[in-house]
């Protein structure tokens, strides 16, 4: 009964604050009449390996028997050819590889692609004075692969990360690497998912009351852990006290100056990229004439209490020269 009142309350908070994660992706639905025979939208889904998260196996939806190329397709299903619908990916480093039936050019000084998110900002803040923008940021790193070699595939060497505002502060941690533990039935909500990581130590992604029946854990994958390395960024969520009801933080996470996915608003410039931006493992710049395949992954490790774990989502990827942009 009591849980059943919490989630009841919970489900209500999620309805004022919009929804969260579950918001529809809040593009244009322009109707678009290509002029030329490229397609300015994702045609392929790579690879689609979410972390462990509340809404993987939900977003898109595994079913039993759904290998990893079903749910490549499904996620294309989602996102590709202007589709609009979401995928989420989980907690820090689950990602989506993304291609196209041409090379996005890099036009100089200009932005080159837009990623699709849901982010929106918070309407009811109960903070006077926010530090900037924010409700539902949930910063993605973009990574950008030029198909040098022409193999019709991104090659290890060909990834260049999108080095965003972040991206030289020192709190934000480089070459991270962590590993979730697939958890068995028995597990305590509290100590749901386990990991462990190259910089400090380990941790647990709770499974929140709100999400009491999801898996978390992705279904279609056979191994026992799953190891993910990348960029972490500091964490952007900040409990801004009570609201509606009393034991009810109202969470806001703050978006970061540029250069994130599911940061900003699909309206804003900020949701655009460039090329430009790339560099190496050693933080020096590349020029890139172009990009084959995008790569997003999740940028945060964080819990915000009864939100749980924060996700980027993903909504498209589209080419902002062949619409003109
Ligand atoms: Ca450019
Ligand atoms: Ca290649
Ligand atoms: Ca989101």
């Amino acid at each position: 009964m009591k849980r059943k009142n919490v989630k009841l309350l919970v489900a209500f908070s999620w309805a004022m604050m919009g929804g969260m994660a579950l918001t529809a992706c809040s593009g244009n639905d322009r109707d678009y009449e290509s002029p030329d025979v490229y397609s300015p939208y994702v045609t392929k889904v790579l690879d689609f390996c979410p972390a462990p998260g509340q809404f993987t196996n939900s977003i898109p939806v595994w079913k039993e028997g759904d290998t990893q190329e079903a749910m490549n397709q499904k996620a294309l299903h989602a996102i590709g050819n202007n589709k609009k619908g979401m995928v989420s990916l989980g907690s820090f480093g689950g990602y989506i590889v993304v291609g196209f039936d041409h090379t996005i050019e890099n036009v100089s000084g200009q932005r080159d692609f837009r990623v699709l998110g849901n982010a929106f900002y918070a309407n009811d803040n109960p903070n006077p004075n926010p530090p900037g923008k924010g409700g539902s940021a949930e910063p993605g790193i973009v990574m950008v692969a030029y198909d040098e070699n022409k193999n019709g595939k991104p090659d290890d060497d060909e990834w260049y990360e999108l080095a965003g505002s972040e991206y030289y502060k020192p709190t934000t941690k480089k070459k991270y690497e962590i590993t979730y533990y697939k958890p068995d039935e028995n597990t305590p909500d509290k100590e749901y998912i386990r990991w462990t990581d190259n910089y400090t130590g380990s941790g647990y992604i709770e499974r929140i009351s709100y999400h009491a029946d999801a898996l978390y854990y992705p279904q279609w994958t056979e191994s026992e852990t799953l190891t993910f390395k990348g960029t972490l960024l500091p964490d952007n969520g900040v409990n801004e006290g009570e609201k509606y009801s009393e034991g009810n933080p109202y969470w806001v996470l703050y978006a970061y100056e540029w250069g994130y996915a599911d940061n900003v608003l699909n309206t804003e410039e900020g949701s655009t990229f460039d090329i430009d931006w790339a560099v190496d493992s050693d933080g020096n710049k590349v020029d890139l004439p172009g990009v084959d395949f995008v790569k997003i992954y999740t940028g945060v490790r964080q819990t915000c209490g009864w939100f749980g774990d924060t996700s980027t989502e993903v909504c498209g990827v589209e080419d902002l020269h062949l619409l003109n942009k």
